[in-house]
């Protein structure tokens, strides 16, 4: 990614992965940049400090902790965010110098299933496969994959791949039909969980047709008998699909050699994740379809660096450059190398119990980084108050207000994307240096110098006494070196002796690069696997029973992402037009289910689980599966009153990986009953302070949904309070019998606030009102509520990078523009990211209906 003189964002032309592509996220990154919100200066108690007194503090709790209580009491709770050389940092000094192995990341809730997987049958944590694999395979498997909203760039090469090559198939295994199937010959609408079933059924038919690759297993697997038993004796049927349409999908896979299966969080989030990811393992061993040109089972990484941080060892049961905790060899080597006093002996608490331990008053101090657990774990208003049982709590985070830096004691300002320099490795093993190109601002400092800075202050001068990243990247380099001694299978031991010039100018390079030997692309083709004796393991599975049926307006609560949010928003909230997509927390649910718990479109769902509940606004769509219900992650404290899904979702968890079932929380739905309901659009910030909020931005300011139980007496005093505009000239008109209210504000004759209130969801144009804030506008104008002739409504933000609106797109289609690309020569639309394709594809289907996947 590359930033022009001009603020712009381009993508990078010459970059492997993504060929200059971005998806809409990349492209607004220059409107999320400004200083406005950063967090400027360490912060204790809400003062601000400086550097040196507040990093004596944090390093005397630290110690105090270890002294009194021992190594153990005390924890991190890192990112996938953070970028290689701080992960480094961060591990090397909890478990080398501190003496615990109490270091765990947000990847426990996104790849420890896959790492889990890939350990159990590979031996070691490596993805066989690169990216051009989906180009050059004929069958494309994406498994819980939403490929479409969440990796837009390999979904642009995927579709390119498959108008180059009409031959190439591809399916879809999603219980929900999202803008992923657009692109798929086959959708398969899997029972949540379902897909060990349907994958040892497939196991099942590989050997009934006599497909196995016997010259491969016999040589490079053990456990085939094992696995295709159990898979023979496993039913089909609990997958939640007919036998029509297994059938179409065995036939396929066992129809196509060059078979590359793509999965991500539908399969790695589950209390059955890592058997899932085995199952799939098991089908491509079984054929010896792996690490060859377009074959292979392919784990899809989600964050920046989360693969840096398997590398770096930042899981709890993990050591690094992929040694393990529990092997004496490999703590002593990595001891050695690091000249530490103390090495755990067995792993840390993962995530989850991480943060129970906290509840329990077992950990004593606790410095969190790059992650917003607060809203990202499960339980989290458990977690919450988990973290305000610690008696010493730090953050290091970009941004000011976070709903976990609201709980913690300590605030430390880090540098962000664009300030950093660093490396970071992408899911095809490729290490890509992260340049700067902005002044680091206030008194912020790379995570990384920070950490190391605590290091020495905790007393181990010479360890932390980095320099640069590049000594840091250096370090990590040769230590690989030592783990390859082991036989490991991460190796960049020839990256060790790089210049400072040399690290700078780091081309993409994909691991592993072995200071002697040839580097290489695929792993498995010929066997070499990591376990002792060179085999890979097949394991046999056994399905989970079928959830037993859900009493009526209970549902199966699967959450997840949305095309133009990121996590918890404290960036892309940022975006007037990150916002525009979906603007409000919501829940996608089939109309047999909305009406069982009588809810309508529109409505407000109260959403209940044993955990804790939230309110969300109700899309009703087909494109659910009946008993499965869908609500987006993103939406916090910061952002809604009450929009957390994860206060709801259950801490379950895989038992092998520790990674949360963060899809599957079985729900209650009921009404919300709400006496009023307003939407609101203004210059100023607003706050989620009704009983249902919502904020987002926009190009003039900010918009609001809200919902109330007493009318307020004063409609003007309302709208005021929820747009926090004290001045300028308030029109006024109201329906009182019919409890209707609309207000506009205006200053020197621009239209500053706007508030709209009814009894019922308030049915007005939101981009319409929005698009109205900031410009000479007759009050009237607004509290009429309709498009006036001259301002035609551009509709809901379909194309986020041209801010192109549905009604603009309809308009062009009903003037004969019938084709992705004919919409894209006239408005642009869809021709940047490309993650908005499936939309303009479904409205170019369906002119004249309702845009059906736009908030409005
Ligand atoms: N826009 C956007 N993109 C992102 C991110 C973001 O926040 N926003 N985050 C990044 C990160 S960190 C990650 S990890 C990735 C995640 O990328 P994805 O895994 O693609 O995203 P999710 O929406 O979490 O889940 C994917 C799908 O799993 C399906 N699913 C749920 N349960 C099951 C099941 O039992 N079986 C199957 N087969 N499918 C199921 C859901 O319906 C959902 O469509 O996205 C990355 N990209
Ligand atoms: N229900 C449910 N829960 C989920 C998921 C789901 O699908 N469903 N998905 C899970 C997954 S896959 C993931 S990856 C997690 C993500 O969850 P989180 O990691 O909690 O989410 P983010 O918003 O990405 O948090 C990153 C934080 O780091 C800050 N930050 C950004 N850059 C830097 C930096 O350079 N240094 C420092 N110190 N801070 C920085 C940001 O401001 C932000 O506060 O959520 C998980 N939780
Ligand atoms: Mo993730």
């Amino acid at each position: 990614m590359l930033a022009t003189s001009d603020g712009c964002i381009r993508g990078d032309t010459s970059h492997p992965a993504n060929l200059g592509r971005l998806c809409s996220k990349g492209s607004a990154l220059g409107e999320t940049i400004s200083l406005d919100g950063r967090l400027l200066s360490p912060r204790v108690h809400g003062i601000d400090s400086d550097w040196d007194s507040t990093l004596d503090l944090v390093a005397r709790k630290f110690s105090e902790a270890v002294a009194e209580h021992g190594p153990d009491s005390v924890a991190f709770y890192v990112s996938g965010q953070l970028l290689t050389e701080d992960y480094y940092v961060a591990n090397k000094l909890m478990k080398g110098f501190i003496g615990s192995a109490n270091i765990d990341t947000n990847s426990r809730l996104c790849m420890a299933s896959s790492v889990a997987g890939h350990r159990r049958a590979f031996g070691t944590d490596t993805v066989p496969g690169q990216y051009e694999d989906f180009e050059s395979a004929d069958l494309v498997v994406l498994v819980g994959s939403n490929l479409a909203w969440c990796h837009p760039v390999l979904f642009q090469r995927l579709s390119a791949a498959k108008e180059a090559r009409p031959q190439m198939k591809v399916v879809l295994v999603d219980p929900r039909r999202t803008a992923t199937a657009s692109i798929a010959d086959l959708h398969l609408s899997v029972r949540p969980d379902g897909d060990a079933a349907l994958f040892n059924a497939l196991l099942a038919e590989i050997a009934r047709r006599g497909l196995i690759d016997t010259g491969f297993t016999a040589a490079h697997v053990d456990g085939l008998a094992e696995a295709l038993t159990t898979a023979a004796a496993s039913d089909p049927a609990e997958s939640g699909l007919s036998r029509a349409e297994i059938d179409t999908f065995t036939d396929l896979f066992c129809g196509t050699e060059k078979v590359v299966t793509l999965y991500s969080q539908g399969v790695n989030q589950s209390a059955h994740g890592t058997d899932k990811v085995n199952a799939i393992i098991n089908c491509h061993l079984a054929t010896g379809r792996i690490g060859r040109d377009g074959m292979g089972p392919f784990s899809m990484t989600g964050q920046p660096n989360a693969m840096g941080g398997r590398e770096v060892g930042g899981l709890a049961n993990m050591l690094a450059c992929h040694l393990d905790i529990e092997n004496p060899d490999h703590r002593h080597a990595v001891q050695t190398f690091w000249s530490a006093p103390a090495m755990p002996e067995k792993p840390g608490l993962k995530a989850v119990d991480l943060f129970r331990a906290c509840a329990r008053g077992q950990i004593k101090a606790l410095w969190i980084m790059s992650t917003n657990p607060a809203v990202s774990l499960p339980e989290a208003d458990g977690v919450a108050e988990a973290i305000r049982n610690v008696p010493f709590t730090v953050v290091s985070d970009i941004v000011e207000d976070t709903d976990t830096n609201r709980l913690c004691d300590v605030l430390l300002p880090a540098t962000g994307w664009g300030e950093k320099s660093g490396t970071v490795t992408n899911s095809e093993r490729r290490i890509s240096r992260q340049r700067p190109f902005l002044p680091k601002p206030g008194q912020a400092r790379p995570d990384w110098d920070i950490i190391s800075d605590v290091g020495r202050r905790m007393g181990w001068n010479a360890a932390f006494d980095y320099a640069s990243e590049a000594e840091i990247f250096r370090e990590y380099a040769a230590l690989s070196g030592v783990a390859a001694r082991f036989g490991r299978d991460f190796d960049i031991s020839g990256l060790a002796d790089l210049s400072d010039g040399d690290y700078d100018r780091l081309a993409p390079t994909t691991w592993p690069v072995p200071r002697d030997g040839a580097p290489r692309d695929r792993f498995f083709a010929e066997g070499g696997f990591y376990h002792p004796g060179g085999k890979a393991r097949m394991l046999p599975i056994t399905p989970p029973d079928p959830t037993a049926a859900l009493p009526p307006a209970q549902v199966i609560l699967n959450t997840g992402r949305v095309r133009d949010h990121w996590h918890t928003m404290t960036r892309t909230g940022r975006a007037p037009r990150l916002g525009a997509h979906l603007a409000e927390p919501y829940i996608e649910i089939h109309p047999e289910d909305a009406e069982a718990a009588g809810l309508s479109p529109a409505d407000l769902a109260e959403v209940q689980s044993p955990h804790g509940r939230a309110v969300l606004r109700v899309m009703v769509t087909d494109r659910a599966r009946p008993g499965s219900a869908f609500a987006p992650m993103h939406w916090t404290g910061v952002t809604s009153a009450l929009g957390r899904v994860n206060t709801l979702v259950a801490p379950v968890t895989d038992p092998v990986s520790g990674q949360p079932a963060s899809k599957g929380t079985a729900v209650s739905l009921t009404r919300y009953a709400a006496g009023w309901y307003g939407f609101a659009a203004g210059i100023a910030q607003m706050h989620p302070t009704r009983p249902y909020a919502a904020i987002a931005r926009t190009r003039s300011g900010w918009r609001a949904e809200f919902a109330g139980h007493k009318r307020p007496a004063s409609w003007e005093a309302e709208a005021r309070t929820v747009l926090d505009i004290a001045d300028g000239d308030a029109s006024v008109v109201e329906d009182a019998a019919r409890g209707l209210a609309r207000v506009a504000i205006t200053r020197d004759g621009q239209l500053i606030g706007a508030f709209f209130a009814a009894p019922v969801p308030v049915p007005v144009a939101r981009s319409l009102v929005v698009d109205l804030i900031g410009q000479e506008i007759p009050a009237a104008v607004v509290l009429a509520g309709v498009p006036g002739a001259d301002r035609p409504s551009k509709g809901a933000e379909v194309c986020a990078c041209f801010g192109v609106g549905s009604e603009d797109i309809r308009a062009a289609i009903a003037g004969g523009c019938q084709s992705l690309a004919a919409l894209g020569e006239k408005l642009g639309a869809g021709t940047n990211c490309g993650s908005c394709r499936p939309e303009l594809q479904a409205l170019i289907d369906q002119v004249g209906a309702q845009n059906p996947m736009a908030a409005e």
